[in-house]
């Protein structure tokens, strides 16, 4: 098992303009911009911070999972995400040891990563994702 960093967090915000604005104007992080992954309904905000990042995920579709989970439990802290170096390595040896998966294969994650789930039953509830780049 590599795990090599916490590659970032991400953080479910209902109005990301004045998400953005908290982070970027009091809290003083850097703001990197943002990007659509339209698959998962999400826009992404993105500020590094140190080796890792604060992402922040605004739903673009109330239906859409993050949506959801904000309608459910609130925002604030939706996953936590490990950089891996081998993501289909990693997964198999989690599967091997009986963690429920989400993703058996990556998806597509923001700044081109390439990412996968790993289902919160086997996490103690926290969304963990795997994240290679
Ligand atoms: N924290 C804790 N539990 C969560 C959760 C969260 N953030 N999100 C979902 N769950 C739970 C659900 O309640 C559900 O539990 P049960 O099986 O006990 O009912 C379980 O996880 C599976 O969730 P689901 O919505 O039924 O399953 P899906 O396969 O439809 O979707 C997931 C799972 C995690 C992919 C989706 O909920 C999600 O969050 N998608 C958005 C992912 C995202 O953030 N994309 C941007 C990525 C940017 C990047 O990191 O690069």
């Amino acid at each position: 098992m590599l795990f090599e960093k916490i590659d970032h967090i991400g953080i479910a915000v209902a109005d990301l303009d004045s998400a953005v604005k908290f982070y970027r104007d009091q809290l003083g992080l850097e703001f990197k911009g943002t990007e659509v992954i339209e698959e998962q309904k999400v826009t992404v905000a993105f500020f590094p911070v140190g080796e890792s990042k604060i992402e922040l995920l605004e739903s673009t579709d109330p239906d859409g999972p993050v949506g959801k989970y904000i309608s459910k439990k609130g925002e604030g802290v939706h996953h936590l995400s490990f950089r891996v170096s081998d993501i289909e390595s990693e997964l198999k040896q989690l599967k091997e040891q009986g963690v429920a998966l989400i993703d058996e294969t990556p998806r597509y994650g923001a700044g081109g990563a390439r990412i996968a789930f790993l289902h919160p039953k086997s996490t103690g509830g926290v969304l963990v994702e795997l994240c290679e780049r």
